[in-house]
């Protein structure tokens, strides 16, 4: 099998609930700028990035996949998929601007595009092509914490995921300007869904360390899961200081470009729950690489959706660092094999491939864009 064609497309979709935002950000749109690879034996892979919709950073991005790196894959087979990343990874004048931001995140939707036709290929899902046997993983569901939600709203929205939609897992946000407000959410939602339920709560960067071990240290009172980003992101002295001062554990990794970010967090025993996200990273290649580190360091990977799960869900099943996954179901609607939570599971896809394939409908209306 050969590429014959590199062709990029993107993608906004509104989110489910209108305007939503934590701490750091306030959306309406998600973004799915990504790559369709054409290749003789007409079989397509489909891969994307996840973005807060911003046009022109979306079209860098795209831009990016068609002038750098799709010269590169013509003629390539497509099968060859770890070879063919570090190919790209190591073309030495993308790597000088590469190894973050927006040549990584291209890297990432070729490589996931390049799975997906792996396992099309090899007519299976792109957990069996991993080696994982069917499980159902856990979902946590996202999209009832926002901060903009009033008190009423959040606390109704986490009791509806949790009695009517079976969801066993909730996650909020928190990170206002008030944080005695934040403790008082956080109270809130655990006298409503009871002992039962894991609340986990994410600050998306905000607080500072000295802010975060005051605050934080209360979390403990109301049995939070984890905290989420608790600080700036890339600080991995003040996640250890407060990974050794509070007593809830830290989560992170969603803003982590590499592996070798990973390695310098986990090493420095500054994160319990790994965050890897496909979107993030450079696709399924380098996310397998961060698991198989955390799993070596006992740590559970809990990936970061910026694919809204679709191509996770293949990830998790097939990692035994992973028995939980976030949920957000704003790609539901546009994706060809969507992903389906039922009683506050996902559950296996079989169909062959990565998940990574919009609707047809998504694809006419993404190339009007
Ligand atoms: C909104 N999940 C997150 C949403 C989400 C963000 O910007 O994308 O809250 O990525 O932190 O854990
Ligand atoms: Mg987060």
């Amino acid at each position: 099998m050969k590429i014959t064609k590199i062709e990029t497309f993107i993608l906004h979709v509104p989110v489910t609930r209108g305007d939503i935002a934590d701490s750091s950000h306030r959306i309406t749109h998600w973004g799915a700028p990504g790559v369709a690879i054409h290749t003789d034996s007409g079989l397509v892979g489909y891969g994307y990035s996840g973005t807060h919709a911003h046009l022109p950073t979306d079209r860098l991005i795209t831009d990016c996949i068609e002038t750098s790196y799709g010269p590169l894959l013509l003629g390539q087979d497509p099968t060859e998929v770890r070879g063919l990343w570090q190919m790209l990874y190591e073309t030495s004048e993308i790597l000088w601007v590469g190894r973050a931001s927006i040549p990584h995140l291209a890297l990432g939707a070729i490589d996931v595009a390049l799975w997906d036709l792996k396992a099309k290929a090899t007519d299976q899902p792109l957990w069996k092509l991993l080696g994982g046997s069917a499980q159902k993983i856990k979902a946590y569901n996202t999209d009832a914490g926002w901060l903009n939600w009033p008190l009423d709203r959040l606390l109704s929205d986490c009791k509806r995921l949790v009695e009517t939609e079976g969801y066993q897992a909730v996650k909020i946000k928190l990170g206002s300007d008030n944080p005695i407000a934040d403790l008082k959410r956080v109270e809130a939602t655990r006298q409503a869904l009871g002992s039962d339920v894991r609340i986990m709560v994410d600050i998306n960067g905000r607080w500072t360390l000295p802010q975060a071990i005051q605050y934080g240290s209360r979390l403990a009172d109301f049995d939070v899961a984890w905290i989420e980003e608790p600080i700036r992101f890339d600080d991995v002295q003040g996640h250890r200081r407060l990974a050794n001062t509070i007593q809830t554990p830290l989560a992170l990794g969603e803003q982590l470009y590499s592996k070798d970010h990973f390695r310098e967090f986990i090493h420095a025993d500054a994160v319990h729950y790994v965050q890897p996200d496909v979107a993030r990273l450079a696709g399924v290649t380098e996310w397998w690489q961060v698991a198989e580190l955390a799993y070596c360091y006992c740590l559970p990977v809990v990936p970061h959706v910026g694919d809204m799960g679709q191509v996770h869900i293949h990830c998790c099943i097939a990692h035994p660092a992973c028995d939980l996954l976030e949920f957000i179901p704003w790609l539901v609607p546009w994706m060809k094999y969507p992903v389906k939570i039922e009683d506050g599971y996902y559950q296996v896809p079989d169909a062959p491939g990565a998940g990574s394939e919009p609707s047809e409908e998504a694809l006419t209306r993404m190339n009007k864009i």
